[in-house]
């Protein structure tokens, strides 16, 4: 299909081809935002002709040629469509490369760069299906974004805490505990061993438990901790609201508690995550992002949004944390996938990395790096795993692998301290820890029962 598309588009049968959006002998240029979807076109829709109607429509272009182009520099302004391909091994998808050039662009806003990329084409009827796969954010891009607020090297300088992961926990169950009963679980875990505990997605301010009295007993929960352990002990506090107005009044209070760390979920929207990390730059909090709400339309494989363009978004939007999946766990992600998105949260600068699906270099300029969380029905069991997929620079979180412990809450935590002490000397001395793991471990639980 796509060889004879040349003499196609001649015949005039390609139609947003023809208005320009194709253009097979472009060579994107440095400064171009670069975007890879992967389309599944109608029956009988020509691949290249798909291509276009992305480029098109995710750009200047409606269903007709229209007389006002006329008035603008509308070559410049055109996307192209300059590659596309089989995806191998999958009839009927392809991959179409797009390049926008730079102008289209409002410096530092990921609201104004979604309207664009995802606005209209994926409800598109020439195509199936799309999914958008990779994006390539050029450096003059990047600058125009401040990034995160904090970054990994001043957490931990703040934290004084180096050399290992970042150990925390979500509070469970999820929702209906009292301020005291919560601020309990909080004090247990950090005591226990744990760097921070945390509030989950869905918690906000419910009849049981008003966001003033969780702020107030986690922090007292803090404070004591640290005062038990002599360790920088954290919690986030998510201040996940309805207004941008109560999200600041929420994160007011943090401040004024003492606490150095904010959360938020994904589902409040773009230009409120560029918001609150700017008052966390201006307020020297770090932020905390919980992907809420994502697998709505990052886990299908041929329709919707890759995770690693959602993480490539955050970190120019400016968050500190980003769950970013354990591969291990209970919820969806193989390993190469997964270390892909921690690779755009950690990496200064990417190189193609087809295995993790990084299908393009990404220079970071000088933004900072995001600290990846890895979350999600993992437990101490799998320390050698995590430990060896995701390295140092990630905070482990285990919820349920923390307050299910038979014996207690401060026992999960030590024994997830003790888990993790063990295995990073282990992989220090050089030893195997993936082979080694299992009996690692299980001297380790004798040790401290
Ligand atoms: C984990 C968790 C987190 C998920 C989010 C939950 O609890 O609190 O919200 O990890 O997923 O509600 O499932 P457990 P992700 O540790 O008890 O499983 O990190 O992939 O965004
Ligand atoms: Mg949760």
């Amino acid at each position: 299909a796509i060889k004879d598309a040349k003499s196609r588009y001649k015949a005039g049968v390609l139609k947003y081809a023809q208005m320009g959006y194709w253009d097979g002998d472009y060579v994107p240029k440095d400064t171009d935002l670069l975007a890879l979807f992967r389309v599944t076109p109608q029956d009988g829709v020509d691949p290249i002709e798909a291509g276009a109607a992305v480029a098109g429509e995710s750009s200047t272009a409606t269903w007709t040629v229209v007389w006002t182009d006329r008035l603008t520099a509308c070559d410049t302004y055109r996307a192209k469509c300059y590659k596309v391909e089989p995806v191998p091994s999958t009839p009927g998808q392809y991959f179409v490369y797009v390049a926008y050039d730079l102008v289209l662009f409002e410096e530092g806003s990921i609201a104004n760069l979604t309207a664009s990329i995802i606005g209209n084409v994926f409800s598109f009827k020439p195509v199936k299906a799309a999914r958008l796969e990779d994006m390539r954010l050029p450096v003059a891009y990047v600058k125009t974004f401040k990034g995160p607020p904090t970054g990994i090297v001043v957490e931990r300088e703040r934290l004084d805490k180096f050399g290992r992961p970042l150990l925390g926990a979500t509070t469970k169950p999820k929702l209906g505990l009292s301020g005291k009963n919560y601020g309990r679980v909080v004090y247990e875990a950090l005591k226990g061993g744990l760097d921070f505990v945390k509030d989950d997605e869905n918690i906000n301010s419910q009849p049981f438990m008003h966001w003033r009295d969780r702020f107030l007993y986690c922090m007292e929960a803090v404070n004591k901790a640290q005062a038990a352990t002599g360790e920088v002990k954290g919690h986030y506090l998510n201040i996940t609201a309805g207004t941008m107005e109560e999200m600041y009044r929420r994160a007011e209070f943090a401040k004024d508690l003492g606490s150095v760390i904010v959360m938020v979920d994904l589902i409040v929207g773009w230009t409120a995550i560029q918001s609150i990390a700017e008052w966390c730059r201006a307020n020297d909090m770090i932020l905390h992002m919980h992907r809420a709400g994502h697998g709505t339309y990052t886990r299908q494989k041929n329709h919707g949004v890759s995770f690693r363009v959602i993480a490539k978004w955050l970190r120019l939007a400016g968050v500190d944390h980003l769950h970013a999946g354990t591969a291990v766990g209970k919820l969806e992600g193989d390993p190469n996938m997964v270390q892909g998105y921690y690779k755009v949260c950690r990496d200064a600068k990417s190189e193609v990395d087809l295995q993790r699906g990084l299908f393009f270099e990404q220079d970071w300029a000088d933004i900072r790096p995001v600290m990846p969380v890895a979350s999600g029905g993992i437990h101490a069991g799998q320390m050698h795993q995590l430990l060896s997929l995701f390295g140092d620079d990630v905070v482990m979180q285990f919820g349920g692998g923390t307050i299910g412990h038979p014996m207690g809450i401060q026992a999960g935590a030590t024994a997830n301290r003790v888990a993790l002490e063990t295995m990073v000397l282990a992989r220090n001395e050089g030893r195997d820890i993936l082979a080694e793991g299992p009996e690692i471990l299980a001297d380790a639980a004798k040790r401290c029962q």
